[in-house]
């Protein structure tokens, strides 16, 4: 049988690690592009690095990205490549555009050039960062898109070049847009990660302070490993589409807080308001959380829930972790760290 190969930018950060996974137990050949000078190394894959291809390569780099599509060949390419931290983006916005929205081209155009529009399908990590504040309860495909970071604005670049390469050329390319997904691989500066991380400190007895910017801020939190199943799913229908997923279900930072600190043991009880507001330890009184404006965005997101229903429809996809069960899974693998 001739297994089916697949490219992944980005194969080194969250989603790159497991839909690697997801794509190795489906038997497909998988190669995986990484920076010669990443700073998270290939952890998150050591474990199956020995079955990837990897690549070294970048995103800024056209001639590379050209001589890997022509080298590679491959029938799926998984766009998950991008400078993803909306706050970085408003301090280095120039390279955000570079690597999330040039980058983005770059890797079309080399399909394009190559004439490989036929052979190969194109999987484009679109966010819901896109909805930015559009001020709609609950965001869907239809949803008017406003985008509020250089990050929103280099993805919302991004994906009408999917929309158009998928006219101009007859490309099969797909946005997935895609809420938040988080992991025990979600990189450390995320807010969940950063809460997990805190909440197993606090446990371990260190003396730490967890400190946070936004607490109002509400998301639509699922979890990486069914996120990407959907990406792998818009790739196998006949006709390409976009897709919302998302789990329809928002929550703000500071109720994360609250279930994390749970998840070891310690319940929090809020004072305050606005930079004075602070968790504490019902049982000790202790000051665990705090605001510090250093994590407050020139202009941030407050209110971000998916509608997945066309998803649901057309791909039988749905979000099947519990957000509190993927909370203990990252608390869990945090106290398993030393
Ligand atoms: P991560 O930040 O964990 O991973 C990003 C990956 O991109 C890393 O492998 C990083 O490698 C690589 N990368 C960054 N800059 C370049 C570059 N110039 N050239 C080549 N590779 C580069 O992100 P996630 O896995 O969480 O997200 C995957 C994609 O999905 C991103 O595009 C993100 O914007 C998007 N997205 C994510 C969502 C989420 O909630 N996780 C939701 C919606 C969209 P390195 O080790 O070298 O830095
Ligand atoms: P987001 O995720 O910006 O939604 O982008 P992040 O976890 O960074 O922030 C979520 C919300 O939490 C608030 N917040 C904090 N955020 C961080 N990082 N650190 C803090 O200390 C903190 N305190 C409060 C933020 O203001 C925000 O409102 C993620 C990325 O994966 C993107 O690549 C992806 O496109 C979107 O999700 C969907």
């Amino acid at each position: 049988m001739i297994r089916k190969s697949a490219f992944i930018t980005g194969v080194n950060g969250q989603d790159g690690a497991y839909l690697a996974r997801f794509l190795l137990d489906d038997g497909y050949e998988v190669h995986g592009m990484v920076r010669r000078a990443s700073m998270q190394r290939n952890d998150r894959i050591a474990d199956i690095a020995r079955h990837i291809h990897l690549h070294y390569g970048d995103m800024t780099d056209a001639g590379n990205l050209l001589r890997l599509i022509k080298n590679v060949a491959p029938q799926e390419v998984y766009n998950l490549a991008a400078q993803s931290h909306v706050q970085v983006s408003f301090d280095t916005p120039e390279y955000t555009a570079n690597v999330d929205a040039l980058g983005t081209l770059r890797l079309l155009e080399a399909i394009r050039i190559l004439d490989m529009q036929d052979d190969c399908r194109f999987y484009q990590a679109s966010s819901s960062e896109l909805f930015g504040n559009s001020h709609a309860a609950v965001q869907n495909e239809q949803t008017p898109f406003a985008p509020a970071s250089p990050y929103a604005a280099a993805k919302l670049y991004a994906y009408w070049l999917v929309r158009n390469y998928r006219e101009a050329y007859g490309l099969h390319a797909s946005n997935g847009i895609l809420f938040n997904h988080e992991s025990p691989l979600r990189g450390d500066e995320f807010v969940s990660q950063k809460i997990a991380c805190a909440a197993a400190a606090v446990k371990r007895g260190e003396d730490t302070m967890l400190t946070l910017g936004n607490l109002d801020s509400r998301r639509d939190w699922g979890h990486a490993k069914d996120y990407v199943r959907g990406m792998w799913l818009m790739l196998q229908q006949d006709k390409p589409d976009d897709y919302v997923l998302a789990t329809g279900r928002a929550e703000t930072v500071r109720w994360f807080v609250e279930k994390a600190f749970e998840c070891v043991g310690i319940n929090i009880e809020w004072r305050g308001t606005g930079l004075d507001e602070t968790g504490f330890c019902v049982a000790s009184g202790r000051p665990l959380v705090a605001v510090d404006p250093r994590f407050y965005r020139p202009v941030d997101v407050g209110h971000l829930c998916g509608d997945a229903s066309k998803a649901r429809k057309a791909l039988g996809w749905d979000a099947a972790v519990k957000l509190e069960t993927m909370i203990e899974e990252m608390v869990s693998a945090q106290m398993s760290k030393q």
